[in-house]
């Protein structure tokens, strides 16, 4: 609906307004702009034949104004041309026009794809978030006690500091390294409350983008999908590694320490601390001593992101192993943490920022630098989930309760990843081995699903899952073991 009125032709009246366009400020032209628009029609100057041979207003304005538009993005790119400058009047154009449509995400999407079908038989398995065998969403026994406690006490909504709870920070810190750990006794550890998982890659990504300009991290082949994003952001180059072999439906482990010697010395090897998403597939401690080996003789930073502490295993020791382990060899490195999972503190966005460092003075550097980061980004942080966590961890009582729970539901999702294999073996005559689904941990099966198969299962028996062929074995029950073999069995075998 756009209607173009040219406004005369006189080359002088160009040259006039040439000259205006440059002199007058820019309040005097909203002016002119409204008076215009009170004729029922917006003003609006035409692109440039070509960027560089033309004057346009964003130069007339030395940037305080963002009117000038490339040909190529420019609505109003069927104008005509009067001198340098062209004028047009548009009617109901928007200032965003040139603001094209995002892809939906591929993980999060899924959810808002799911709540649109209205079929009786769907299936939510795109994200990873645990539910009942109800498929009903879970609030912990231990998070209401805990927040209860800070009912009682009557906490205040103060701005926490820039790196946030104190308590919160001690006791991440502890549960990641262990309590006793010499490290966090020698305070080596810079931690830094982050607005969950996400918010505390985010906050290292800035880190490594302002501190090590041009290094690399490598990423796992494949990885959450939302490291790519997170990197690209930060302006943070990445490259990947091998990781998962299909052939094996296993851990390509030569390759992995292959891309890894391969990597330039001093990069950023990005690793998930337990429960590798989406393929469920984790190196064994042996591997690990041998990734710690590789990655300490080129002088690489290990990079972990702990997004499931406690839902690999079961065991919040257990599942910090691999952190320890390389923590033990005094090596530096990062650790990203979540309490999404674990805690089922999702919408809190409660987690932290860890980097251990070689000395307690750098430490004290490290951490005032991701303050500084943090104080542009979000200021502070939220304080709820904080509490909640430091409340939790900090009695005795509470952290086993939140232990059994947490046993629970990873007890949950074992149960369900079994019956969905005995499902799978039952009916699918085939002779494939489904067994992997077994061997894989935490809360995904990686199915192996291509991508047209994936659509099979979403388009034909509305089971939503990411198109990488992921269920989240967390929104599954047991009762919908069967309904989803039979899903998969033809999705599998009449899907090419
Ligand atoms: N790391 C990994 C490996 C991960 O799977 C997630 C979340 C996060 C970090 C971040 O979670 P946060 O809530 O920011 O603490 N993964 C699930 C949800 C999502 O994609 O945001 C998922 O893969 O479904």
């Amino acid at each position: 609906m756009m209607r173009y009125n040219h406004l005369g032709h006189l080359g002088s009246i160009v040259v006039s307004f040439l000259t205006l366009a440059r002199l007058v400020p820019l309040h005097t032209w909203s002016c002119l702009f409204r008076g215009i628009k009170m004729a029922s029609a917006i003003l609006s100057f035409a692109c440039p034949s070509s960027a560089s041979a033309s004057v346009s207003v964003r130069d007339n304005f030395k940037g305080r104004t963002r009117l000038g538009c490339l040909q190529e993005r420019c609505p109003f790119s069927q104008a005509k041309q009067f001198g340098r400058v062209a004028m047009n009047v548009a009617v109901n154009v928007s200032r965003f026009e040139g603001i094209t449509m995002a892809p939906p995400d591929p993980i999060l999407g899924v959810t808002e794809s799911f709540r649109a079908d209205k079929d009786e038989k769907k299936l939510n398995l795109g994200v990873g978030a645990y539910r009942t065998e109800e498929l009903q969403p879970y609030v912990l026994q231990v998070v209401k006690k805990a927040e209860n406690l800070m009912l009682e006490r009557g906490e205040n909504k103060e701005y926490l500091p820039i790196e946030g709870l104190a308590a919160f920070n001690k006791a991440t810190a502890d549960l990641l390294l262990g309590a006793d750990n010499p490290l966090v006794k020698q305070e080596k550890v810079a931690t830094v409350q982050g607005l969950s998982g996400t918010g505390s890659l985010r906050l290292a990504a800035a880190l490594i983008e302002r501190y090590f300009p041009g290094a690399k991290v490598l990423i796992s082949s494949p990885t959450w999908g939302n490291h790519k994003n997170i990197f690209n952001d930060a302006k943070v180059p990445w490259s990947e590694y091998r990781y998962y072999d299909p052939k094996t439906v296993g851990l390509d482990f030569d390759g992995m320490i292959a891309d890894i010697k391969a990597a330039p010395g001093g990069s950023f090897i990005l690793l998930h601390g337990c429960a590798h998403n989406p393929t469920g597939i984790d190196p064994t401690l042996e591997q690990w001593e041998k990734i710690a080996d590789v990655i300490q003789e080129k002088n690489h930073i290990p990079f972990f992101d702990v997004a499931y502490q406690g839902f690999a295993s079961g065991s919040l020791d257990a599942d910090a192993s691999s952190v320890r382990l390389f923590a033990a060899r005094g090596m530096e490195l990062f650790v990203a943490q979540s309490y999404s999972k674990n805690l089922g503190l999702y919408a809190e966005r409660i987690g932290a920022i860890n980097v251990v460092c070689s000395s307690s003075d750098t430490a004290v550097r490290v951490k005032s630098q991701l303050k500084r980061l943090a104080r542009p980004m979000y200021s502070n942080p939220p304080v709820h989930g904080a509490r909640i966590v430091a409340n939790i961890v900090g009695d005795p009582v509470l952290f086993s309760e939140w232990k059994g729970e947490m046993e629970l539901m990873a007890g949950r999702i074992k149960d369900v990843r079994k019956r969905l294999y005995d499902n799978l073996s039952g009916k699918d005559k085939s002779g494939k081995d489904w067994s992997f689904i077994l061997r894989q941990i935490g809360m995904f099966s990686f199915t192996g699903l291509t991508k047209a198969q994936s659509e099979n299962m979403t388009n034909k028996w509305h089971i939503y899952m990411t198109k990488d062929g992921r269920i989240s074995l967390a929104g599954l029950s047991l009762a919908k073991c069967e309904y989803l073999a039979d899903a998969i069995v033809d999705s599998y075998h009449n899907v090419n």
